[in-house]
């Protein structure tokens, strides 16, 4: 069905609904948005969930009361609504203390701060039942080479992390952390810049089973990566513990559009991939279909519930649009024809090892490397026509 309900797991930023359109070159569009309010129109339009930065529910610098207030207020109406948090996370890069980054400044009472600012927002996170806990290091980065040591900044990202691995496990929270890559904006460049970065960063850790990775499709998208391709990998290494989708069209500036309203194509093959998992029974992803938008600068209080209904209603399409491009018997077909099925073949034979494939003259002497495709090609072109042909609906 086209229409969302808590069953499929859609959650929101409260930054997203929230966002009031200022950007660079202006100021605000519309008015801000209170938190009881964004939790009952999600409710409204079938989502699940809300996730949060500690400064979207209370202003940075609240008083201890203040903050009170708005987590009581948050309570009562995930409690009238049935909406849950699944996932938390810390802003450490709005604030202008943070202006060289949180783990990593290069001022070390900025970092012992950065950590006292998360430490406090994972109890959060605890007490409201959030099994992710998000961190995207925006400010975590540098403009000039000579003024950031890379080596040491992720010496200092991974102390970090280190100690955050500790709290949680002799808290006793079931929480997993989950690093969300980005190559710039708002720094030149910025740490752990692509999911695989983040992956290899994750190796280093003393508790790399407690740390998995949030792609932003539109963050891979702006380093001109396949973002279905890097989920596929972040999903073979058992590392995609939450995502942010959302569109974008090309190398520029973090757009943030609906999801599908960027790179359609690529759309498709993810919805298709996190609902089917890989072809060859690679996982599937059971985590929360996460939004990671902003309302366009140019839309009117209507426009944002709209543009919130259209990131469901995309994904919901695209489902559909998966599901019969995976019950196709032409499509079965092609891909038999494309020999994909093929590649989950092991290369070796059972207990092969060097010494036997070096014996295997028809894998070398008797192979004729020029004659072997005999003009014949995989048929890839009409897998993907197929495929365009469900995703636009002509089939
Ligand atoms: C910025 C982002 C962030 C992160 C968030 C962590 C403000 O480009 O994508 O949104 O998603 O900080 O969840
Ligand atoms: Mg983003
Ligand atoms: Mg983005
Ligand atoms: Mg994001």
């Amino acid at each position: 069905s086209l229409t969302p309900t808590p069953a499929d797991r859609f959650s929101f930023g409260l930054w997203t609904i929230g966002y009031t359109g200022a950007d660079p070159f202006g100021g605000p569009t519309r008015e801000a948005l209170d938190v009881v309010r964004g939790v009952e129109k999600l409710a409204e339009l079938g989502a699940y969930g809300l996730t949060f930065h500690d400064d979207d529910l209370f202003a940075f610098g609240s008083s201890d009361a203040e903050r009170q207030t708005q987590i009581d207020r948050l309570k009562k109406v995930l409690a009238d609504t049935g909406l849950v948090v699944p996932m938390v996370t810390t802003n450490l890069f709005s604030a202008p203390v943070f202006k060289d980054g949180g783990f990593t400044s290069n001022d070390r009472a900025v970092r012992r701060f950065a950590l006292r600012k998360v430490l406090r927002n994972i109890d959060l996170a605890a007490e409201l039942g959030a099994k992710t806990f998000v961190m995207w290091g925006g400010r975590e980065g540098a403009e000039y080479d000579a003024a950031k040591d890379i080596q040491a900044a992720l010496e200092r990202y991974r102390e970090a992390v280190n100690l955050l691995g500790d709290y949680v496990t002799d808290k006793g929270y079931d929480i997993r952390f989950a690093i969300e890559p980005k190559p710039n904006e708002p720094r030149g460049d910025i740490l752990l810049p692509t999911l695989g970065h983040a992956i290899a960063f994750i190796d280093t850790l003393e508790r790399p089973e407690l740390v998995g990775v949030n792609p932003e499709v539109g963050h891979e998208q702006m380093a001109g990566l396949n973002f279905t391709a890097g989920i596929a990998q972040a999903l073979y290494q058992g590392k995609l513990f939450h995502i942010d989708l959302n569109g974008q069209r090309g190398i520029k500036y973090d757009q943030d559009l609906v999801f599908g309203h960027g790179d359609l194509q690529n759309a498709f093959s993810l919805v298709d991939l996190l609902e089917h998992g890989g072809v060859n029974g690679g996982p599937a992803y059971d985590g929360p279909r996460h939004f990671d938008y902003k309302p366009s600068r140019t839309e009117d209080d209507k426009g944002v519930w709209e543009s919130a209904a259209a990131n469901m209603r995309m994904y919901l399409l695209l489902k559909e649009r998966a599901q019969a491009f995976r019950a196709d018997p032409e499509v079965q077909e092609a891909l038999e024809a494309a020999r994909v099925a093929e590649l989950s073949t092991p290369t070796l034979g059972e207990g092969e090892s060097y010494d036997d494939v070096l014996a295997d003259r028809s894998a070398y002497e008797d192979f004729d490397a020029d004659a072997y495709f005999h003009g014949k090609g995989f048929g890839f072109v009409r897998l993907q026509q197929l495929a365009l042909e469900h995703l636009m609906g002509a089939r």
